[in-house]
């Protein structure tokens, strides 16, 4: 069809203004996470894409892909990938990044925080900007510290009241430091993939987990496979957005500064739902029908007691300094917590 002079003249004007509004092309990039479709790790996932696409007016999003989709169900490759530039963003817990960065462990030795005080006194203090450093040396930039959570222990053969209790149980485990933990409790432990898990327990492959309430264990349904927990907090593990440093150095300052500040509201949302959620968590699992046992303080201490072994072994490899810098100011948040 042939347009007559003038229109011809408008349909131009009219692509050009096109053009003029929309300098960038609008762009999409890659998440991976490794729960399901149904934990505070995709909602804050969603909250992260849809603060995105808000502040950049449209201009970037993200798509999520849960369940470690795109490295076939290897959740510890996802931050590898996200190092090398393969893949632009993550949500990911501590655990899964030990293989690459073992000091990421010193998040979750046993028994180093007693509780939520103790835990953001160090993600928004220097203990976090310490590990985001040591994290870009690996091509990771990581932007924001959500919460997976206390990890919990469950399992089908009874309820689990002393360290002895855990003698000869075969545990899945996420990483390298809980099969350590797992060893010095005297149980089998196995690491096995999270999207293996929920049938391995089913099967009787394995006798127990352990993960937190309100991030896996409600949402991923784990009290349909498992009958015994006990509230142990033996180990903390917190998730971040994580982005690779080459398509971040892509971005100018206004750029970077949005894409993290997206990343901090999205993980105060879901640090915020999850801890909702835990603390609903135990009722919840009651009326499942769990059989829930909360260890005193010092049934929780002889725990301690029999997990130094590992948290001697993993501070070693973490490094004396790290650790050190997490327990002063670990202590240092107790004090001002006692002078209130
Ligand atoms: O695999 C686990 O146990 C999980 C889901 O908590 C982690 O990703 C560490």
């Amino acid at each position: 069809m042939r347009l007559k002079p003038l229109a011809a003249v408008a349909a131009l004007v009219a692509a050009i203004a096109a053009t003029a509004l929309t300098p960038v092309e609008a762009k999409t990039f890659r998440l991976s996470h490794n729960t399901n479709d149904s934990t505070t790790w995709q909602k804050g996932a969603e909250k992260f894409n849809e603060l995105l696409k808000e502040k950049s007016g449209g201009e970037m999003d993200v798509r999520i892909f849960p369940m470690a989709q795109l490295t076939g169900g290897d959740q510890m490759k996802q931050a590898e990938m996200v190092g090398r530039g393969a893949l632009d963003f993550v949500v990911t817990s501590a655990i899964n990044v030990t293989p690459l960065v073992p000091e990421m462990a010193v998040f979750s030795l046993p028994y180093l925080y007693s509780g939520y005080d103790d835990v953001d006194a160090t993600t928004s203090g220097e203990p976090g900007k310490k590990m985001e450093e040591i994290m870009a040396e690996h091509g990771i930039v990581v932007l924001a510290w959500g919460e997976n959570g206390f990890r919990e222990v469950t399992n089908n053969v009874h309820p689990v009241k002393t360290p002895d209790d855990m003698k000869g149980l075969k545990m899945r485990v996420a990483g390298p430091m809980y099969i350590d933990v797992m060893n010095a409790l005297g149980a089998n432990p196995q690491q096995m993939q999270w999207t293996e898990t929920f049938s391995a327990l089913q099967q009787g492959v394995v006798d127990g987990q352990e993960n937190p309430i309100g991030a896996v264990i409600i949402p991923q349904r784990v009290y349909e496979v498992q009958k015994y927990l006990t509230t142990w907090h033996y180990s903390y593990d917190p998730i971040f957005v994580g982005v690779s440093e080459k398509l971040w150095n892509s971005w100018d300052d206004k750029t970077k500064e949005m894409v993290r500040s997206a990343a901090e509201e999205a993980m105060d949302y879901q640090k915020t739902i999850t801890r909702e959620d835990t603390a609903k968590g135990i009722d919840f699992l009651k009326e499942k029908g769990m059989e829930i046992y909360q260890p005193s303080d010092a049934e929780i201490d002889a725990f301690r007691e029999a997990t130094k072994p590992a948290f001697d072994t993993w501070a070693k490899k973490v490094g004396p300094d790290l650790v050190g810098l997490f327990q002063e100011t670990i202590d240092a948040g107790g004090k001002k917590a006692e002078a209130k």
